[in-house]
């Protein structure tokens, strides 16, 4: 049976391929604690001796908003090294595929929107992505350079804010999404307020993680192009409008405080889905409120066995 590797099967991304992956295939998940990406030695070793024909790199060092602020450094280098690693480990083993992730975060701040693929380069990330958004562009480029020179047929795909089981729940470094949850979950626990960043006024695409999975599969099996390809709904929902749902979801009936003393980050930053619908006119992404129920539910039945 073909064999995939699939790298970050414990995180968002991974555990939703791996939920939803085929039969057909061979899918083998290997996780940080198994094998160090950011060692270029152990990952070559690892695809030696596994030799897929196929990786879905959805390993990644990863923060939120105040995650990326206060750990540049760090999400620039693991992110440099994990990726270089994977792409260079993939080509001088003969791996035939590879689909990365980048995010919409890592586009310019300052950018036409909606945001096309094509504009990755024309111009400074948000100065909060400031490391994570560097790191990440280069997989576009070393996923071109290898096409380029030496025929590689890496692909890669664009997340916007995704979310689902198995998310960094972190009330400190986590997305806004999981991050709410959990706060939700522990002040109506305990009777308190339900404190939220900012102005509740940025807008966000908010994707369910499950629904990346299943567009993952399609691109591995039929997406040949250079350029990224945005995987989104193009549907932007506020933070306000998010925690008001969240809230019903969770039955939260406390108060909601909007602190304005902390950053709301990039204003917003749609992605245009033109390109995705093209190739997928039919893909129905699942609805956001769906979604959340779904996330919350996993989240209440899994707590406080979660990634926190
Ligand atoms: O997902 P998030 O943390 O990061 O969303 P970005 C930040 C937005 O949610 C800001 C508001 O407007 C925050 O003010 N927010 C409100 C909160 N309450 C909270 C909270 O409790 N926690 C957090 N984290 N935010 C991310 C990048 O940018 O975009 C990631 O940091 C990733 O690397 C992702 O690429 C796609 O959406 O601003």
């Amino acid at each position: 049976m073909p064999k995939d590797l699939l790298t970050g099967s414990e995180g968002l991304v991974g555990s939703a391929i791996k939920r939803h992956s085929s039969k057909e295939r061979d899918l083998v998940c290997v996780t940080k604690k198994q094998v160090d990406l950011t060692d270029f030695s152990a990952t070559v070793k690892m695809m030696e001796d596994l030799r897929p024909e196929r990786v879905f790199h959805a390993a990644a060092a990863v923060g939120g908003l105040g995650g990326n602020m206060r750990h540049p450094g760090e999400l620039f280098r693991k992110n440099i090294l994990i990726n270089f690693n994977v792409l260079e480990a993939a080509r001088v083993t003969g791996v035939k595929r590879v689909l990365s992730y980048l995010s919409t975060c890592i586009f310019p701040d300052k950018v036409e929107y909606p945001m096309k693929e094509t504009s990755l380069h024309e111009g400074p990330p948000h100065p909060s992505n400031f490391g994570y958004a560097h790191a990440k562009r280069m997989i576009d480029i070393q996923s071109r350079a290898y096409r380029m020179e030496y025929g590689c047929d890496f692909i890669t795909a664009v997340g916007t804010n995704l979310f689902g089981l198995n998310d960094n729940f972190n009330l400190l470094d986590g997305h806004a999404l999981p991050s709410l949850i959990h706060k939700t979950y522990l002040a109506k626990r305990d009777g308190k307020d339900l404190t939220v960043w900012g102005s509740g006024k940025p807008l966000r695409e908010f994707v369910f993680a499950d629904d990346i999975a299943r567009l993952s599969l399609w691109a591995m099996d039929e997406y040949h192009e250079e350029t990224p390809l945005m995987f989104s709904h193009g549907e932007e929902t506020s933070i306000r409008e998010l925690v008001e749902l969240i809230a019903k979801k969770m039955n939260f009936q406390g108060k909601i405080i909007f602190d304005d003393s902390k950053a709301d980050g990039q204003y917003r930053k749609p992605s245009d889905v033109s390109k995705l619908k093209k190739f997928q006119p039919d893909f129905k992404f699942t609805s956001l409120e769906k979604a959340i129920e779904q996330t919350t539910k996993w989240f209440t039945a899994s707590y406080p066995n979660i990634r926190m």
